[in-house]
């Protein structure tokens, strides 16, 4: 019974991948709605009624990898990107702060660009938002060299974002082509040593099984990442993975209420990028306790697995996020609700 599992890994004690892989194998609707349930509960004792709110400045989607599932792949030829300079990204990320969002989450390719000249525009724009805005910021660059976080932490970023997609190391390689698996998990590990917080993320349907979910679970969340997510692959034209049969959202749903089960103090992301708006309720039911990904609308931005969902329709914007949170009985946190969350995930030293 699925009861039975989830009050063993609520007890305290080591979790064991077999309880992990037993709750990521629900299938049943009672066993999955007793899940979420489950999932809410701790959700709302640990935090309340407050829910916190990302907003997405994809600032260049100029990119040297080949990621496989990613519309954003430098093969991608043909397909239209840009760059915006330091002085759009701080109006940008001041119009998020002035509409009460909590955390610019500055987000590129691994953009040569961005990167020359030992990081400068980097290292600058991160800058700039803290001095010019002061919004708590989220820094998702790709991965860097060690000696960078240092610096990143330095210009003003609180977290790094950088997502490890799978801890099955096979199929890692076949996902993000001629990239090292222990450089990337390292980038959660370094981050952490230079004082800033860090996040890690899975896939849900690019070829892994339910062990290697429940696998990746665990690993994410005994690194000490303070924020970890789960989001449904949407299969990219023009990319290798473009005919692949796309997920419904059961099983980021699940993954979702599991990590809650498992890491109740922990940000757990529901995002705006995977089904748009109409994802919201869902992910909030099943723990979800920060919502990622909204975007402005007339910015000329775009989304990482929905480039064009929701953006100009103004579905994914401030106001009509917060309106529904509101229908839904939660609220979004203050900054200062925010930036305290911050401090006591920093004192816990940086786990
Ligand atoms: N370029 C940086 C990197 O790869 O870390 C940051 C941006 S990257 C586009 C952010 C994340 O978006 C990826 O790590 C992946 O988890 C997710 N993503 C990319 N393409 C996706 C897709 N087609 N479907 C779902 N998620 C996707
Ligand atoms: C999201 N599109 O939150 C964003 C992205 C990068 N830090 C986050 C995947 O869904
Ligand atoms: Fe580049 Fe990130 Fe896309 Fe990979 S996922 S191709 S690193 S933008």
């Amino acid at each position: 019974m699925i009861t039975d599992i989830i009050t063993r890994v609520q007890e305290d004690g080591p979790v064991d991948v077999e309880d992990v892989y037993r709750l990521m194998s629900a299938e049943d609707p009672k066993d999955l709605e007793e899940l979420y349930a489950a999932a809410r509960k701790v959700r709302d004792s640990r935090f309340g009624r407050k829910i916190f709110t990302y907003g997405f400045v994809y600032y260049s989607t100029y990119c040297k990898n080949n990621c496989t599932f990613c519309y954003y792949r430098n093969s991608n030829h043909g397909i239209e990107r840009y760059r915006k300079g330091v002085e759009e990204v701080v109006q940008l990320s001041g119009s998020l702060k002035d509409a009460g969002i909590n955390l610019a989450d500055l987000t590129t390719g691994e953009d040569p660009k961005l990167y020359a000249d030992d990081y400068r525009m980097l290292l600058d724009t991160i800058r700039a938002v803290r001095d010019e805005v002061g919004i708590s910021i989220m820094s998702s660059p790709g991965a860097l060299p060690r000696e960078m976080f240092p610096r990143i932490r330095e210009a003003g970023a609180d977290w790094h974002a950088c997502y490890q997609e799978t801890y099955n190391r096979d199929l890692f390689s076949r996902l993000r082509l001629d990239q090292s698996f222990d450089d990337r998990r390292n980038q959660k590990v370094w981050a952490m040593e230079a004082g800033l917080l860090a996040e890690d993320g899975m896939m849900m349907g690019l070829g892994e099984n339910v062990r290697d979910r429940a696998e990746t679970i665990l690993e994410m969340g005994n690194l000490g990442c303070s924020q970890i997510r789960a989001m449904t692959f949407v299969p990219q034209e023009g990319t290798p993975m473009q005919d692949h049969t796309p997920y419904d959202s059961t099983e980021e749903l699940k993954a979702i209420a599991v990590m809650r089960i498992l890491f109740p103090d922990r940000l757990i992301p529901c995002s705006l990028d995977v089904e748009g708006i109409a994802g919201l309720k869902t992910r909030i039911a099943a723990g979800a306790n920060v919502i990622t990904s909204i975007v402005p609308p007339n910015r000329n931005l775009a989304g990482v697995a929905q480039h064009e969902l929701d953006i100009e329709n103004g579905n994914r914007s401030v106001e009509h996020v917060f309106e529904m949170l509101e229908e839904m009985g939660y609220r979004h946190a203050t900054n200062t609700e925010y930036t305290s969350f911050l401090d006591s995930r920093r004192t816990a030293g940086g786990a």
